[in-house]
């Protein structure tokens, strides 16, 4: 029995170590030198490559390395077994520090700011007004920028497929999209990518929100339509996009955003995965897996989350 990593493009040394300090006499294997793909019982993937998850026809369940199973769901030929993933309070924390990090350096100019003192400039300004901010996706981290942000002062609105009903936040249901979002000065993206999410931030969505909203996409890239967002940053009706995913990752060197004086650009950095929770929860999944006891955090492959 052993344990396989389908994690390309990373130094696996420290995820390594901490599996073989928490399981000592269990065998880990590393895509793509496998030496017995028959002994392996569970794979932990991120982003696999085509036909990696293949040879491993006793495979009983496979694990994302982070919060989203996009890449994993994706993968064309998934063998039909559970899918779990990471749900964890640091990256609630990080997520919920970057998005209030952002909306306030926007409103208090940070970045006007940077470039004066470039040029020695003495030009102070009042802090933006507006403070509403709509929240799409109201699951574990979604609910934890809409506490953080309410907590600090913030007049704070989720929506969600379901409605919810959180303490001290307007909750919107699926068929109230209009309504969470049209008196919105900050949208956040925290949906997952499926079916229904694809390009769900696209022309239409856009023309709903006011003029001179601000989006923030920290989900994944491809929810939000991109040539959309770049005509309505070009008519002004987005006055700023933050984002920290993309279509494409890296983002090209070619692309608009880059060189767009309204776009804020973090390298898909918002939560990272941290090592010793995370492999604590792999654990975790891999001795309950071992024990015929059910998994934590399954994912709903019809939803697609
Ligand atoms: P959850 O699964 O906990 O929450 C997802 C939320 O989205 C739920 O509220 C869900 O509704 C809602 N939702 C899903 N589909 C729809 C839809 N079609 N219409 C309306 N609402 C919908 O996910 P997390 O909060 O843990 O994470 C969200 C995403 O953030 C991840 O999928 C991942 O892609 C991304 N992420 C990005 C990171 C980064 O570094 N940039 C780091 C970690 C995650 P309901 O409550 O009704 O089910
Ligand atoms: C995740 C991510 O889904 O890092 O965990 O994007």
């Amino acid at each position: 029995m052993s344990i396989l990593l389908v994690i390309p493009n990373r130094n696996l040394d420290k995820l390594i170590a901490k599996f073989q300090n928490l399981l000592p006499n269990t065998t880990i294997e590393v895509w793509p030198n496998v030496k017995e793909p028959q002994e392996v019982e569970y794979i932990v993937a991120w982003q696999p490559p085509k036909g990696s998850l293949a040879p491993y026809t006793n495979c009983k369940a496979i694990a994302s390395f982070g919060a989203g199973v996009d890449s994993i769901l994706q993968y064309d030929g998934l063998p039909d077994v559970p899918i779990t993933r990471i749900v964890d309070e640091n990256l609630a924390k990080d997520m919920s520090r970057y998005v209030l990090t952002h909306i306030l350096a926007y409103q208090h100019r940070l970045e006007t700011y940077f470039k004066q003192q470039i040029k020695r400039e003495w030009k102070p300004k009042r802090a933006r007004a507006g403070n509403k901010v709509t929240i799409l996706g109201a699951g574990q981290l979604g609910s934890a920028c809409a506490n953080l942000l309410h907590l600090n002062g913030f007049d704070v609105s989720v929506w969600s497929r379901t409605k919810k009903s959180l303490a001290n936040v307007n909750c919107y249901g699926s068929d109230q999209l209009t309504d969470a979002i049209q008196d919105a000065d900050y949208i956040v993206c925290l949906l997952p990518a499926t079916k229904e999410t694809t390009h769900f931030i696209n022309h239409d969505f856009l023309a709903k929100a006011k003029e001179g909203v601000v989006l923030i996409n920290v989900a994944r890239g491809n929810i939000v339509e991109e040539q959309s967002l770049l005509k309505a940053l070009s008519i002004n009706h987005v006055a700023h996009a933050i984002l920290d995913v993309f279509s494409v990752e890296p983002l090209p060197k070619s692309h608009a955003f880059w060189q767009h004086a309204c776009v804020t650009i973090t390298p898909h950095c918002s939560a990272l995965s941290n090592v010793d929770t995370v492999t604590q929860q792999l654990c975790e999944n891999y001795l309950r897996l071992m024990q015929n006891q059910p998994l934590l955090n399954v994912v709903n492959k019809d939803l697609g989350y």
